[in-house]
């Protein structure tokens, strides 16, 4: 049997996020987050669902973290409460908000699993909303300083951070489309959030050199596989815009480059803020790696009624529960274009998975074959990404477990551990199986 082989030292993980695993997310002086305000407003999220309870990762952590140690998961990559830090969002430290994370992240490594800490995964205080947000250019600043306490608290045992996840969803779901908190729909509001979102990352950067002289930091973007319905111009270059707008290069391109995009530069200007240039240099502080999330394929045809001239196309290919096309070969070539276009020092896979419809059987198992199918063609396309030179050092499973998926409420469920929302109980799913078995060989069996 041959095996596709990882390098030695490959970091296998898994992630979650904060708002989606904890709940209690008022508990022990913590502020409101966005995310809490937001799923407490009826309509927004299915089934009136919201993080209140969530997987009660807040009290059954070490449990958790058990279940990674069977696993065998190399590393951990999970999100930082703004609020449960700083309750107002700037000011006043919350030291037992601090007690919580500082906990988890011993315990991780006395298990020696390596923590990934993401800073922000949207939960915004709500106190910070108050006074506009994302789209307020103070934002920048005062994520300057929620960061310091992370670096100053953390930064002795954390050595990988990441400052955003997923800007693009942060700005354009939850500004332009409103289907995420802070539920907005104004594009000129969405692309000045762009901005600040670069403009805060770049000031965390900065202040972390100075703090973590040892560890490494980056930033995490979602992705699509974008291709065109046909070879006609006006296909391609919708496919390209969708890539550039969607993707990396919205983020890549300032931090590389010093600009937008050039398709997106054509399209925004006017929702830019009109003086963006001047934050160029500052927003091109060095990374130490990027982190690709990769979910889904999709094919787009020009269309100028559709918004951007975007309009998709549905092909008849397997689909997740999410009703995301699996495409497995999108993963290969975000890969590659993240490294010929901007070449990073290093690359992680930082969430990739799918949502089905899981059920417990009879048996007290969980036969998720769907799942273990999705994983093993995905993670065989970051080993050929690896064979073509790409420098990709890890590869995290979205998610650990079942949990809040935001606007999807727990309808949609990613985990490779199942949790029954009504005990809380967990049972790791055949793919976390498989996936362990992964891990133990550090490969992939053909
Ligand atoms: O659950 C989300 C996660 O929070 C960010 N990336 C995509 C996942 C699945 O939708």
């Amino acid at each position: 049997m041959s095996m596709k082989k990882f390098p030695e030292g490959f970091l296998w993980g898994v992630a979650t996020a904060s708002y989606q695993i904890e709940g209690s997310p008022l508990a022990d002086g913590a502020g409101m987050s966005i995310w809490h305000t937001f799923s407490h407003t009826p309509g927004n999220v299915k089934n009136g669902d919201t993080g209140d309870i969530a997987c009660d990762h807040y009290n059954r952590w070490k449990e958790d973290i058990e279940i990674m140690k069977e696993l065998g998961v190399k590393a951990y990559r999970f999100s930082i409460s703004w609020p449960r830090i700083l309750p107002e969002g700037t000011g006043r430290v919350n030291q037992k908000g601090i007690d919580f994370y500082s906990r988890i992240i011993d315990t991780l490594l006395e298990q020696g699993i390596t923590p990934f800490v993401t800073i922000y995964h949207w939960d915004l205080p709500f106190e910070l909303q108050l006074k506009g947000g994302w789209a307020n250019r103070e934002v920048a600043d005062w994520f300057a300083e929620y960061s310091r306490v992370l670096f100053e608290n953390f930064g002795d045992r954390v050595k990988h951070w990441i400052t955003l996840n997923e800007p693009w969803v942060v700005a354009i779901v939850g500004h332009l489309y409103g289907v995420h908190a802070p539920g907005m729909k104004d594009i000129y509001v969405a692309f000045h959030v762009v901005h600040n979102l670069l403009r805060a990352h770049a000031k965390s950067v900065k202040i972390f050199r100075e703090i973590v002289k040892d560890g490494k930091i980056g930033i995490v973007f979602n992705n699509g596989y974008f291709e065109p319905a046909s070879e006609k111009e006006e296909d391609v270059r919708t496919a390209e815009f969708a890539h550039q707008f969607t993707n990396y290069p919205l983020f890549l391109n300032p931090i590389y480059k010093g600009d937008y995009p050039e398709l997106v530069r054509e399209f925004a200007r006017e929702f830019l803020p009109k003086d963006y240039k001047k934050d160029m240099e500052e927003i091109q502080e060095r990374i130490n790696f990027v982190g690709i999330n990769y979910y889904s394929g999709h094919m787009v045809k020009y269309d100028p009624k559709s918004p951007g001239g975007v309009s998709f196309v549905e092909r008849d290919l397997p689909k997740t529960e999410m009703g995301w096309e699996v495409v497995p070969e999108g993963l290969y070539y975000i890969l590659k274009g993240v490294k010929d276009e901007y070449n990073p020092e290093e690359i992680y896979v930082t969430e990739n998975g799918a949502a089905y419809n899981d059920v417990v059987s009879e048996d007290g198992k969980v036969h998720d074959q769907n799942r273990i199918d999705y994983l093993k063609a995905h993670i065989g396309q970051a080993w050929k990404a690896l064979q073509d030179g790409v420098p990709l050092r890890g590869y995290f499973v979205w998610s650990l477990l079942d949990n809040f998926e935001w606007a999807e409420g727990y309808s949609k469920r990613f985990g490779i551990v199942y949790v029954d929302y009504q005990t809380q109980k967990r049972i790791i799913k055949d793919s976390g199986h498989w996936y362990a078995n992964v891990i133990k060989n550090n490969g992939l069996e053909d």
